[in-house]
């Protein structure tokens, strides 16, 4: 069945003869019951649409453009690879997923109803619960009936001021705009390493986990990574797992989460007071309203009254510790103060000491990787059915039928588990074949890494969008909130183009290199670089190290915005 919005069309293949002819059966979706038409149409056929938008992806990014679309008028509609919308929220359906940023600031703002109506349960929203809130904001808006599920965009090309663009299910469409709200966390990191296919038991990968919870009761699993994913879901695995083997390349900072149900009453007054929370988010650094810029540095104060300040935020739990000086990302000892404090906690949490010594990361500064939540992460090597294998010095040498082998040696598993992240910020973008009207691909134009104009636009490639792009402080921030900022800007630039009755509207190349170096510079003058993380593409073998986000900080981002627009978009041109 393909969903085209109004028109519900069946492929029917009802002919025994003529078997390579199918039926396109037509139900218009408003009456439901009346049949359109009936055409014979040849296997293969190719199904043409002319839009005026094409957005890619239904995560939170896609929805709010398509809505805003939509309000304005545009013929625009979503194509979808998943068979609902969500996104990360739809993919990531592991054990103990869920935000480590508050749900009553990781949500739209966009609609006030929507704001009062949705009632979130727990401080940190949980997996189900997000999807659930997705799900209610497409059918609120009505957007389901204009995304195209089960769907995915193979292919863009732009030609006499179209994109054309084929799916994977033959439907070619022409449009004026092209918008990636693809995800910067969506292209999931399997590594590639000898002997997987010879593995007997379950795989599963914390990006793609499947609709139905297995089942880990009675079983040994073997999980690798020690990110965030894995740090969510290793205690809640240990759980039912009789045995669950860690494989830790290197450890990772992680700050307890302090989660709990979210009180009536808490929630009912930020609903009263959403305004001011919303802009005291947009006017800070990271899009988070209660982390606003702290004013001291970590030596302003003596140790003692450090360490007071490192244990307060401690118990409040979530990132306040980040926020607690005003060089904890800028200089190294500043750093060294708040690192040497996790370290401490983790060697009073864990009882084993060699366990403990290898939970402690030394290889990067605090906050230079995206630093993880927990809920009792580290108190899960206490318990005897947990392991923590230490791979930093012996990388897994091949996969076997029965699970592993590192250092010459084998470790035995019924379940493995991939939580090895996402080829992040380029991956699902590069998935496209996006060629320009010179036929170069943006593929080719981003090999030793992506440079874009503000994280929206790409040089030499008109008409073509993205939300939370690299070069963007997107992953740097409550994304929902950049989402939001991004969506408007572009939105804004169409619509200029438009009124102004200009075919094209594309980033010059001068102002893209600007920018970039400005990137480059705000990054290097952070810590952020000295770590291998995906926001540099270390994580992926091959991918050329770059640093993608923007850490200047969302508000600065938007100020600059603001600016272009005031100066009559500069940097973009029209033709
Ligand atoms: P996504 O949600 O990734 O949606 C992109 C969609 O595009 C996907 O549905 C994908 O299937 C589709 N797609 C991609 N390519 C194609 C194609 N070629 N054709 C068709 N469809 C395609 N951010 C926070 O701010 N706070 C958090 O607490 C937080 N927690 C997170 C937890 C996890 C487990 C992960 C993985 C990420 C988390 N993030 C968090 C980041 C999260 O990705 C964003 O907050 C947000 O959900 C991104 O929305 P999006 O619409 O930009 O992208
Ligand atoms: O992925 P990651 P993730 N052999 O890349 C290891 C968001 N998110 O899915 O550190 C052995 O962080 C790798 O080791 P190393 C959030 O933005 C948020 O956990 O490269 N190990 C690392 O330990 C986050 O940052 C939440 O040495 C290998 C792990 O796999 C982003 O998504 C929850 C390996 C990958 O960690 C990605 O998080 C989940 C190999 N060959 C995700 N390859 C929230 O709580 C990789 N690893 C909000």
């Amino acid at each position: 069945m393909l969903n085209i919005p109004l028109w519900q069309c069946y492929l029917v293949n009802c002919d025994p003869i003529w078997h390579h002819f199918y039926h396109l059966v037509l139900i218009n979706k408003n009456s439901r019951s009346s049949i359109k038409k009936i055409y014979l149409w040849r296997k293969n056929l190719i199904i043409a649409r002319n839009l005026d938008t094409v957005v890619v992806g239904a995560g939170f990014a896609g929805m709010y453009c398509l809505y805003k679309q939509i309000q304005d008028g545009f013929n625009a509609e979503i194509f979808e690879k998943a068979d609902d919308v969500g996104g990360t929220w739809y993919w990531n359906k592991y054990p103990g997923a869920r935000c480590d940023i508050e749900s009553m600031d990781y949500s739209y703002s966009f609609s006030e109803e929507l704001q009062q109506e949705w009632n979130w349960k727990e401080k940190y929203g949980t997996q189900p619960e997000i999807l659930e809130y997705a799900r209610f904001v497409s059918k609120k808006f009505n957007l389901r009936e204009k995304i195209n599920f089960k769907t995915s965009i193979v292919k863009a090309r732009f030609i006499n001021n179209k994109w054309m663009i084929e799916t994977d299910n033959n439907i070619k469409i022409e449009c004026k705009y092209l918008v990636l709200a693809t995800g910067n966390l969506s292209t999931p990191n399997t590594p590639n390493i000898e002997g997987l296919s010879n593995f007997k038991g379950r795989i599963y990968h914390t990006g793609a986990w499947p609709e139905k919870m297995p089942e880990f009761e009675g079983r040994k699993v073997g999980i690798i990574g020690t990110g965030s994913s894995g740090v969510q879901s290793i205690p809640v695995i240990s759980e039912t797992a009789q045995k669950l083997l860690v494989f830790q390349r290197t450890a990772n900072f992680s700050l307890p989460a302090r989660h709990c149900e979210l009180a009536e009453n808490k929630r009912e007054n930020y609903k009263k007071n959403y305004k001011k929370y919303r802009e005291l988010a947009q006017n800070s650094s990271f899009g988070i309203a209660k982390y606003q810029p702290p004013t001291k540095s970590a030596f302003d104060v003596n140790e003692v009254e450090r360490d007071e300040i490192y244990e307060s935020a401690w118990q409040e739990g979530g990132q306040a510790m980040l926020f607690a000086f005003t060089d904890l990302l800028t200089n190294k000892e500043a750093n060294e103060t708040a690192a040497n404090f996790v370290r401490k906690k983790i060697r009073e949490i864990v009882k084993n000491k060699e366990t403990a010594e290898k939970l402690c990361p030394n290889d990067h500064p605090i906050g230079t990787k995206r630093l993880c939540l927990d809920s009792n992460y580290f108190e899960t090597y206490n318990k005897e059915n947990v392991s923590l294998i230490d791979i930093s010095n012996n990388p897994i040498q091949k996969f076997t039928e029965k699970g592993l082998v590192t250092n010459n040696m084998e470790y035995e598993f019924d379940d493995l588990v991939f939580a090895t992240g996402f080829d992040a910020m380029t991956g699902a973008v590069n998935a496209i074949e996006i060629s320009n009207e010179e036929n170069v691909s943006l593929k080719s134009v981003w090999s030793k890494g992506p440079k874009t104009y503000l994280g929206i636009m790409v040089s030499d490639f008109p008409n073509l969008f993205m939300i939370t792009g690299p070069q963007s402080p997107g992953v740097k921030s409550q994304m929902i909130l950049s989402i939001e900022q991004h969506v408007n800007f572009i939105h804004d630039l169409i619509i200029h183009k438009k009124n102004n009755k200009y075919l094209q509207v594309n980033a010059n190349n001068d102002k893209q290199n600007e920018w970039v170096n400005h990137n480059n510079e705000v990054a290097n003058s952070t810590l952020y670089p000295l770590a291998h993380s995906w926001y540099n593409g270390d994580n992926i073998v091959g991918k050329t190290r770059n640093f993608m986000p923007y850490v200047g900080g969302v508000a600065n981002y938007k100020n600059i915005c603001d600016e272009k627009i005031k100066n009559d978009y500069e940097g973009f041109e029209f033709l």
